[in-house]
């Protein structure tokens, strides 16, 4: 028997045991190479696993957890508002976090962590998001001023820290060959490790998995909150343990204005306690699809933009600002020892699931595609900030939106490759402003000149001013370049 052969009859069994016989319907109309890409894609997928899925979250809709008390918690002012910390609890100053994380950066201690396992739909750019081209004068991809950001770090602080990146199946083999492609953007292939995440099929509204094609499983990256089993999965906790490292800055593949690594808020990660520490800014708008971080029931929680209750998304306090105001930007510190505890496997701990109508392309009894107009399947995702109530002491830190983010998500208007590269250019001539230098300036108060500044060259006013030997001359119209 080939080997073909036994691993359709192994799956036979199985998929007979888990209700899912209907994977290998087509079996006798497909060719070899067919059936050994279908037998792969039902290697993809956890049955085990998946099997409680199908009844609470699938067949019926988990039942919603209403919490009886949602406050806004207590945050970190952002470094500029405040000289100090707020509260009794938290003395210490910030000049002092910020030494502990430069320390710690120094002495190899913390590792960038990207996750870019995500589709980029919106975007509707065809290949892994970190390869879209975003500066406003060079025309740099995004996984470039990641790069960048590492080298600067290196510079200013003596260590380049190490580079985890999260893919997934549909996107890793692009991912690493791009940085091939691009020499690392000037890392050194030892500084950035890749892996790919973990994968869950889409299932049939009656908990049947979904078909993408005769021969392929409707199969999609299992959330960013997948990362943190990835890193367990893939030895890059182990790889961390090896290198020294214990802290992780984690961050989204789509924020530009990003501080890959960021001493203040490391340090205070790293005086405080905290397991998992989180950035957050000002809501621009009160629908805005940031998630809100709140204290449910006393404990540190995001609450999703679609799940919070409208009532408290339009809450003001009597001074008429908005009273849940601090947004999720998707960037956080964790303690390695934290992802450790929760990803081994005696304690492990499950992330909750959350249910997404879909549409998904599947295929009717005939064999044939079907493109459905409506959400026809469920996918299930686990979310990196379900884990912040897990941990102890967490705590968030305000920061400045026009300094730190700007994420490109849609293909046009708000979030958009437009919006990034505006808010990288007012971001760039602020620092200049800071440094002295005249930035020509057009009558509605924009910079009149495309401004790029290298996080290698500058990572932040103060770097800038450093750098800057002899203060330069901006002409408007006339791009101006810091690398
Ligand atoms: C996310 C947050 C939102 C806010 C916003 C800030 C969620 C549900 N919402 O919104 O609260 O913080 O970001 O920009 O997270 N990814 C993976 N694997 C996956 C799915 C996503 O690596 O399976 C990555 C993806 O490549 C990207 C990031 O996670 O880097 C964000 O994913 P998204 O675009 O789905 O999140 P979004 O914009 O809904």
């Amino acid at each position: 028997m080939s080997t073909l052969d036994a691993r359709h009859r192994a799956y036979q069994s199985k998929l007979a045991e888990f209700g899912q016989a209907h994977l290998l319907s087509f079996w006798p109309q497909l060719d070899d190479q067919q059936r050994s890409q279908l037998l792969d894609d039902l290697d993809q997928v956890d049955f085990v696993r998946c099997a409680p899925l199908i009844n609470s979250y699938v067949r019926q809709r988990p039942a919603v957890h209403v919490p009886q008390h949602i406050e806004p918690p207590e945050c970190y002012p952002a470094a500029g508002e405040v000289g100090k910390m707020v509260g009794s609890a938290h003395p210490t100053e910030y000049a002092q976090a910020r030494r502990a994380g430069e320390d710690a950066i120094h002495a190899g201690r913390v590792a960038a962590f990207m996750v870019a396992g995500g589709q980029g739909t919106r975007l509707g750019y065809d290949g892994p998001k970190g390869a879209f081209r975003i500066t406003p004068v060079r025309d740099a991809p995004l996984f470039q001023v990641f790069a960048e950001g590492l080298l600067g770090t290196a510079r200013r602080y003596g260590r380049r820290p190490h580079w985890y990146i999260m893919t997934s199946l549909t996107n890793h083999a692009e991912t690493t060959a791009f940085f091939e492609q691009n020499r690392y953007f000037g890392l050194s292939p030892d500084d950035v490790t890749f892996f790919r995440q973990g994968q869950m099929p889409a299932f049939l509204p009656d908990g049947r998995i979904a078909l993408a094609e005769r021969h392929r499983v409707a199969l999609s990256p299992d959330g960013h909150g997948g990362s943190l089993r990835a890193l367990a999965d893939n030895g890059a906790l182990a790889d961390m343990r090896r290198r020294g490292i214990d802290t992780i800055s984690y961050f989204q593949v789509d924020n530009p204005l990003v501080r890959v690594i960021d001493p203040l808020f490391i340090g205070l990660h790293l005086v405080t306690g905290s397991e998992m520490s989180s950035k957050a800014v000002r809501k621009a708008y009160d629908e805005e699809r940031v998630g809100v971080f709140c204290q449910v029931d006393g404990q540190l929680e995001v609450i999703e933009y679609s799940d919070m209750p409208d009532e408290l998304m339009r809450a003001r306090n009597p001074d008429a600002t908005r009273r849940f105001d601090a947004g999720s930007i998707a960037i956080h510190i964790l303690s390695r020892a934290f992802v450790e505890r929760l990803t081994t496997f005696n304690s492990a701990v499950q992330l909750p699931w959350h249910r997404a109508d879909k549409q998904v392309t599947t295929v009717d009894e005939a064999g044939n595609q079907v493109k459905p107009a409506s959400p026809n399947a469920v996918k299930l995702e686990m979310l990196v900030f379900d884990a912040i109530p897990l941990a102890r002491n967490p705590l968030v830190l305000y920061t400045r939106r026009e300094e730190e983010f700007s994420p490109v998500k849609n293909a046009a208007g708000v979030d958009s490759p437009a919006t990034a590269q505006r808010d990288l250019i007012r971001r760039a001539a602020r620092w200049l402003d800071t440094s002295g230098v005249t930035v020509p300036r057009a009558a509605d108060g924009e910079p009149a000149l495309p401004i790029e500044i290298s996080p290698a060259f500058a990572l932040d006013a103060a770097d800038l001013q450093q750098q800057l030997k002899t203060p330069p001359v901006l002409t408007t119209g006339k791009p101006a370049l810091f690398a």
